[in-house]
């Protein structure tokens, strides 16, 4: 019943930021999904009769790609694998069930925020028992073993029903068709006030949650609509779409334009929310205010202690280099610590487990929790929803306030995508050639205080990440950061993450790209963007 395929090693199965993302026509190829898959068996160890999680976001492929996956688990020795119904969990929920389940690991078909449908991208990613992206070590030894591969391990059985609940088997292996929702939804009633956000609701507080036609849509409408008493209508775009509706599922400014329209309009409802293809990531406008994650990140943790799941105060916060330092503001007033790793959420993991970290966030719409151990876009959506319902003032109010209270972070993120990997490849190669000379610089008038390459040192697991985006100080509390996208399927992505510390509450309301003109001036002639990828403009400002 095992059948022991020969195979070849392909090129290139290195997982990036976040698990193998490549277009749907690579994974398409014969053995392509099957190779990657058994050199993530190859590289983990006691899993036989364990159990395996299996879920995807909706996307092309999934429903194909976890066929194979549930027959190659069958034939590794898995004793049973819990499958999303219909193929579908989203990243906090599959983080929700591995955890919840005592689970092996599990494996989640996305390519997240990437587009989809047959010629958009697909990606596979091995999550382990604490319900987080694997960690570096466990990638890395991956990637080696797909490179030696030379047979992999089938079982020979037909199609399982992904559609209806309950159990079957394949071969000795229990299939157990789960709902993607229940589990989740439980914990999320553990951790808020439904009471409070059902008042705020029936208060007659409007909505708008965009789905995106990506995987949140039915975790959504189970709980802001079904639960939470939202008006019918509240979540938009909610049926997941293999090809997500032909839109790209990334809940920013650009993708998201509708969205942020509305919310600038004069029929604005109270909040409008987004997130990604795979749930993770959110987005949140108040009527007539855009949040950037950096500050959303930072006014959850000042306002945490407000909700019920974290009533007890938070222990430290974490979040990605490149994300603003407006969080650390708050962990300095709260008198705890903040954590800067690098981009990528499996570096939250190790800090969420030892409990350093409670709160953890990316600038790239990424909020999270130790509830789970992934970023979790509907998660951020609630804890707005409490803290709202709790201070019953308007977004724009509580944005403001905390500016007053801490500074604000002016902060954008501009990205150049799809530009030539060797001319994006020697930009970058050209400023860590220039971190020595750099210092005492003055350009356009702004004077550079220190530059770096980042590298992390795990306080948990003592290991070290190096090359992690380069970093440029100026003397007036500003920064930039440049570093090469690990998420792209074409070639390079270029980031540009720009920030500048404004105390002065007279200075608070500014526009964003005219508040940091001059430094984006600064971000763009200092590695002579324009000179090196022929790009004058970046494609997308958030
Ligand atoms: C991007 C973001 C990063 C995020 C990653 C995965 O990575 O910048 O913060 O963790 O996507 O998000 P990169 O390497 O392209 O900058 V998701 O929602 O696509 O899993
Ligand atoms: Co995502």
């Amino acid at each position: 019943m095992i059948r022991v395929v020969a195979t070849t090693p392909f090129d290139g199965q290195k997982p990036g930021t976040s698990g193998l993302r490549k277009k749907v026509s690579v994974f398409q190829q014969p053995h392509y999904v099957e190779n990657f898959v058994q050199s993530i068996f190859d590289s983990l160890e006691g899993f036989e009769g364990e159990t395996l999680v299996i879920g995807g976001d909706g996307r092309f492929y999934n429903r194909e790609a976890i066929q194979i996956v549930v027959r190659m688990a069958a034939a590794a020795g898995f004793g049973r694998v819990m499958v999303g119904q219909g193929g579908i969990l989203s990243t906090p929920a599959a983080s929700c069930v591995i955890r919840k389940h005592e689970a092996f690991g599990g494996i989640i078909l996305s390519a997240s925020h990437n587009p989809g449908g047959e010629h958009g991208d697909f990606g596979i990613k091995y999550n382990v028992g604490n319900g987080g992206p694997a960690p570096e070590h466990v990638t890395d030894a991956i990637f080696e073993r797909s490179k030696a591969i030379r047979e992999y391990r089938i079982f020979d059985a037909p199609d399982v029903d992904l559609d209806t609940l309950g159990i079957t088997r394949v071969g000795d292996m229990v299939v157990d068709i789960v709902d993607p929702v229940e589990d989740y939804a439980e914990l999320m009633g553990t951790l808020f006030d439904f009471d409070a956000i059902r008042d705020l609701f029936a208060s007659g507080f409007a909505m708008r949650f965009d789905a995106m036609s990506a995987v949140t849509g039915p975790y959504a409408t189970a709980i802001l609509e079904e639960t939470l008493g939202a008006e019918a209508g509240t979540v938009v775009h909610g049926v997941p779409l293999p090809d997500f509706g032909g839109h790209h599922p990334d809940p920013n400014l650009v993708h998201a334009k509708s969205l942020y329209d509305l919310l600038m309009s004069d029929h604005a409802p109270d909040l409008g929310a987004a997130s990604d293809g795979d749930g993770d990531r959110n987005m949140i406008i108040g009527r007539g205010r855009f949040v950037t994650p950096s500050d959303s990140l930072a006014i959850i943790a000042a306002n945490a202690h407000l909700t019920p799941g974290y009533k007890a105060g938070i222990a430290g916060i974490a979040r990605s280099m490149p994300t603003s330092g407006s969080a650390d503001r708050v962990a300095e007033k709260l008198g705890v610590t903040c954590y800067e790793t690098p981009t990528g959420w499996k570096f939250f993991g190790n800090l969420l487990d030892a409990g350093l970290a409670t709160v953890c966030g990316e600038e790239s719409f990424g909020t999270g929790s130790n509830h789970v151990r992934e970023k979790d876009g509907l998660w951020a959506v609630l804890m707005w929803l409490n803290i709202l319902a709790i201070r019953r003032q308007g977004v724009d109010e509580i944005v403001g306030e905390h500016w007053a209270a801490y500074g604000r972070n002016y902060y954008t993120r501009h990205d150049y995508e799809e530009v030539d990997s060797a001319a994006a490849d020697g930009l970058m190669a050209e400023l860590r050639n220039r971190l020595d000379t750099l210092p005492g610089t003055v350009i356009q008038g702004l004077t550079v205080e220190r530059a770096d390459d980042f590298a992390y040192h795990d306080p948990v697991d003592g290991s070290v990440t190096t090359r992690q985006g380069v970093r440029v100080f100026f003397t007036d509390q500003s920064r930039i950061v440049y570093r090469l996208s690990g998420t792209g399927t074409a070639g390079a992505t270029l980031r540009v993450y720009i920030e500048r510390f404004e105390p002065d509450p007279a200075r608070h309301d500014l526009e964003t790209q005219s508040a940091l003109a001059d430094l984006i001036s600064v971000a763009r002639v200092l590695p002579d963007i324009e000179g090196r990828i022929g790009r004058k403009e970046p494609s997308v400002i958030t």
